[in-house]
């Protein structure tokens, strides 16, 4: 049972604020990285431990963090992520209680909430599992691909086309970059607050290839400072795509509901939830 594997102590919502506050503390001293935060990769670790799973074996997902072994850990698309899982060490040190998984995740929810995102609801229950549980290479999209590959990798996870949508706002978050995937830049001019500027961007720039010897990747325009991905633009070149991109360009609530739903949706995919944590969901209290 659970109160087994954790020994005597059975942490309650309060002993998860307070891995939540330390997350947020670290987040807002640790400000030289990148574009003044780690909560981007943070972000992406959660959602690539999660974006792993496969609905009809059961296998990846969130439940077992095996991307701290090889081979997981070294698949190209987690390139980059280990500053993350670095971030992540000191925390998992000050409160060796919580596993791994449960860890990560709440990394993301922190971050998404920390980064004036919506509240993400979590509900912790996810327990480590060894190497030997490491997913196949090739699970997560592949970014140089079209509509019809996205369909494939999100669908095998259970998720339908409002679904793929919503979660791929969270590229208003974060940028590409040339040592770990090839790609180059950010999506939006505030790659550190969670907002809608993603399908704003898609619909009114003019999205050019960009002129380089990196991977084929769009720049806008305009400035020439931002960027998309190929699996970006499919989302306005497929029409079942395309109207909820222009929902959610539209209607930052809209996109703020959905996200945080999907995330959820996404956080929790093929986690086994014992009968003591089907408690409500806990909302954690951002720090700002
Ligand atoms: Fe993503 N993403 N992502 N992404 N992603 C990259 C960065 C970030 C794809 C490819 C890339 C989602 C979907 C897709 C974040 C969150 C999410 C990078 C750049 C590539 C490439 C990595 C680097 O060079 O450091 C593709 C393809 C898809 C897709 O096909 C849909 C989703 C669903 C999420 C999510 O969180 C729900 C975030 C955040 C980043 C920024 C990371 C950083 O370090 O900054």
């Amino acid at each position: 049972s659970a109160s087994e594997t954790k020994g005597l102590f059975t942490p309650k919502f309060e002993d998860y604020q307070k891995v939540y506050n330390e997350i947020a503390q670290r987040l807002e001293e640790k400000d030289d990285y990148d574009d003044g935060s780690y909560g981007p990769v943070l972000v992406r670790l959660a959602w690539h431990a999660s974006g792993t799973y496969d609905k009809e074996t059961g296998t990846g997902g969130s439940n077992g963090a095996t991307m701290r072994f090889s081979p997981e850990g070294d698949h190209g698309a987690n390139a980059g992520l280990k500053a993350a899982r670095d971030f992540m060490e000191p925390i998992k040190q000050k409160f060796p209680w919580i596993t791994y998984s449960d860890l990560w995740i709440l990394g993301g929810v922190a971050a998404i909430q920390e980064m004036q995102g919506p509240a993400i609801p979590y509900r912790p229950g996810r327990q480590d599992k060894d190497m030997a549980a490491c997913t196949p290479d090739g699970r997560l999209p592949d970014a140089t691909k079209n509509q019809s590959h996205l369909r494939d990798i999100f669908y095998r996870m259970g998720f339908n086309d409002q679904e793929i949508v919503a979660l791929s706002g969270a590229h208003a978050l974060g940028r590409c970059h040339t040592d770990r995937s090839g790609f180059s830049g950010p999506w939006t001019f505030s790659p550190t607050v969670v907002t809608n500027e993603y399908y704003k961007l898609l619909l009114n720039e003019k999205w050019n290839w960009k002129k380089w010897n990196g991977p084929k990747q769009l720049e806008d325009k305009t400035t020439k400072t931002l960027m998309m991905l190929p699996t970006d633009m499919a989302l306005i070149q497929d029409k079942a795509f395309k109207q909820w991109v222009d929902k959610y360009a539209k209607d930052e609530s809209l996109f703020f509901k959905d996200f945080s739903n999907v995330i959820v949706k996404l956080f929790e995919l093929g986690v086994p939830f014992e009968e003591t944590t089907q408690q409500a969901p806990m909302i954690f209290k951002p720090t700002a």
